[in-house]
């Protein structure tokens, strides 16, 4: 059976995939040649709730998995970089036009970027 902390690791870890890969359905999307607003709404809609199931799991005790250390000791950093990631998960629920899709999507990848930089550990 595993321990609690495993088992916060694993559910993290799990959620995560599916939010990657859902971004890279959207950036699919972003990319194409005709621009699907309807499926990228779909994307947006999804991430949205998917973006916002790990964070819950790294509390205290479950130090570990691809997490630095340093992720429990500093969590005003960690969740300033889980508020940009939800901020532009709203930004993309409110996108309309293909260029408000972009930019969130970019959005989303630079605080992805930034808190990996910063708090898991290097492969
Ligand atoms: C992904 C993924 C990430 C982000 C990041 C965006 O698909 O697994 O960690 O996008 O690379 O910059």
């Amino acid at each position: 059976e595993p321990t609690a902390a495993e088992k916060a690791i694993k559910y993290r870890q799990s959620a995560k995939t599916v939010m990657a890969t859902h971004f890279g359905m959207l950036g699919g999307i972003l990319k194409a040649e005709k621009f699907d607003e309807d499926a990228a709404e779909k994307q947006a809609e999804i991430l949205d709730v998917v973006a916002r199931l790990p964070w819950s799991k790294f509390g205290p005790g479950t130090e570990g998995g691809n997490a630095k250390p340093e992720l429990w000791s500093n969590t005003a950093k960690f969740e300033e970089y889980r508020d940009l990631l939800l901020k532009s998960v709203d930004d993309l629920e409110e996108a309309e036009e293909l260029d408000e899709f972009k930019k969130a999507f970019a959005g989303m990848g630079d605080a992805c970027k930034k808190c990996h930089t910063e708090f898991r550990v290097k492969k």
